[in-house]
């Protein structure tokens, strides 16, 4: 509350209608509000018609012991047979749009465009018209981590010849969906799929290619990325009018003091520009290329294990982002690492990170809570790329499994509040943002343990009944309102552990 005085007196002082707005804490006119979710950890019915098999299945049929809970999403929320009552609470709660991801399995058995199942597409159908009937506006993400296990048979995302299955794989759904899908996303995270799937075994296909595993995905998935947006420009966009972009997840990476400009730069560049420089500019950054160089001499290899673009791929992958889609959560204090004065290269990015010890963390071991992150880290996006249309994808909090999920409410307005002063105070192009997620989801090597649904899901009961939470009314409210609501005050406070905000 002092805060919120000290803010609004220092903004009557300066006195400028832009800053007034930011204070009022309304959303621009056409703001875009939704949420989303992910084929595999909503769907269920993973063996239903004839599905095929995906990395995912694959992965918790044969790892249990990888999931935290032994659990997998055989079943999860079910949406495959609840999606009307998905989209009937995701209107209810009075989203602008869903962002749903096509089990690329589902649509393709037998992984190539050979097979097409009509029962499959069948249900992308009925789930996009239903989405229209009800005035939601569908989002469609083609992969979101799981690709038809047979393609991994073959080295997935490390063998080049995804590329075309790709781009096979996504004229089939424009085709299907594209006269009611206008906004498409590619690929979700390659920094995830490539980090956490080619060089550990905490995503799918966990295959532990060390060196070498992660820049190669990351380098086919550019290439299907970009090819899949000509193949749009060229085949669709003149009838169907869409825009297509890529998802990266983003953290807000801030130097740990004044000395490590530099250090947060580069961990930028690590991470959001791996993939958005090639899109905006045509190759990766060179911060990466000098470093990435460097340091696979210093372990004898022969040449960089980061793949070069041909120039003729470079002209391909250029401008090949319609908007950015943005994945964020958290934060971190980038540093340089001291072993580097030493001669030692621990790591490509030459970098270490910490946290701050006041951060509040959610259940996810990673999540820790720092809503001004958010800020710097659009406005580096914002300088960065042109200031290029932004979509916030990805934004929520994981909890307890508790109703009264203030923490996840007050997780939401705070992070709001920094993404609102950074459109209005700061120009930075957001036009849309989305909850994650609308219903407690399979949280991948997590299992059923981190919930980061505004609406809660009861797992254990065949059922998987939804029962809305208490920050599924907030957002109820903002949504009417279109505007940022107070955070309502525990009646009881239930939750014990230490360092949330409203204990602080
Ligand atoms: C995303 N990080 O992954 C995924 O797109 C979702 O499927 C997932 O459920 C959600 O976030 C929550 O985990 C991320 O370390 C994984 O900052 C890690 C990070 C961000 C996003």
């Amino acid at each position: 509350m002092k805060r919120y005085l000290i803010a609004t007196i220092i903004c009557a002082t300066i006195s400028t209608v832009c800053c007034c707005d930011v204070v009022k804490l309304t959303f621009p006119s056409g703001f875009s509000l939704g949420t989303g979710s992910a084929a595999y950890q909503v769907e269920g019915a993973w063996n239903v018609s004839d599905k095929g098999e995906n990395v995912w299945d694959y992965y918790v049929h044969n790892h249990p012991e990888i999931i935290a809970d032994g659990s997998n999403g055989d079943v999860a929320c079910n949406s495959y047979y609840k999606y009307k009552e998905d989209v009937a609470l995701i209107k209810s709660t009075g989203f602008d749009f869903y962002r749903f991801s096509v089990s690329w399995s589902r649509v393709l058995p037998t992984g190539f465009a050979n097979v097409i199942s009509e029962d499959g597409l069948q249900y992308y159908k009925n789930l996009t018209a239903e989405l229209v009937a009800n005035g939601i506006e569908p989002i469609v993400t083609l992969y979101h981590w799981d690709h038809p296990q047979v393609i991994e048979e073959m080295g997935g995302w490390t063998n080049e010849l995804i590329v075309d299955w790709f781009v096979a794989y996504a004229r089939i759904l424009f085709e299907a969906l594209g006269d009611s899908v206008k906004r498409w996303v590619t690929i979700n995270e390659p920094d995830s799929i490539c980090g956490d799937g080619y060089e550990s075994t905490r995503l799918a296909p966990g295959k532990i290619i060390t060196d070498i595993g992660k820049y190669l995905c990351g380098h086919n998935v550019i290439k299907a990325h970009a090819k899949t947006y000509r193949m749009y420009e060229e085949e669709f966009r003149d009838r169907q009018g869409g825009v297509i972009g890529i998802v990266l997840p983003v953290s807000g990476y801030l130097p740990y003091n004044s000395s490590y400009e530099d250090a947060a730069d580069t961990a930028f560049q690590f991470n959001c520009g791996w993939m958005a420089h090639p899109l905006y500019f045509g190759d990766y950054p060179e911060i990466m290329k000098t470093r990435v160089a460097l340091v696979s001499e210093s372990q004898g290899y022969p040449r960089s294990r980061l793949p070069e673009f041909s120039d003729e791929w470079k002209a391909i992958i250029n401008g090949t982002n319609d908007y950015l889609g943005i994945n964020h959560y958290t934060s971190r204090f980038v540093y340089n690492d001291p072993d580097e004065e030493l001669g030692i290269y621990n790591s490509d990015s030459g970098l270490l990170m910490t946290v701050d010890s006041s951060w509040p963390v959610a259940t996810s071991s990673w999540l820790y809570v720092y809503p001004e992150g958010f800020g710097y880290m659009l406005r580096k996006v914002r300088d960065e790329y042109n200031n290029p249309s932004t979509w916030v994808m990805e934004n929520g909090y994981s909890g307890a499994d508790n109703l009264e999920d203030y923490d996840r409410i007050n997780y939401f307005y705070e992070y709001l509040k920094e993404m609102l002063i950074a459109v209005k105070r700061d120009g930075c192009n957001v036009e849309g943002y989305g909850v994650w997620s609308i219903l407690d989801n399979f949280e991948w090597a997590d299992g059923y343990t981190n919930r980061f649904g505004i609406i809660r899901v009861e797992f254990d009961d065949a059922d998987t009944n939804r029962t809305t939470k208490l920050s599924q009314a907030w957002w109820k409210k903002v949504l009417s309102k279109r505007k940022l609501q107070s955070v309502p005050t525990p009646t009881t406070n239930t939750n014990t552990r230490t360092g949330l905000p409203w204990q602080k």
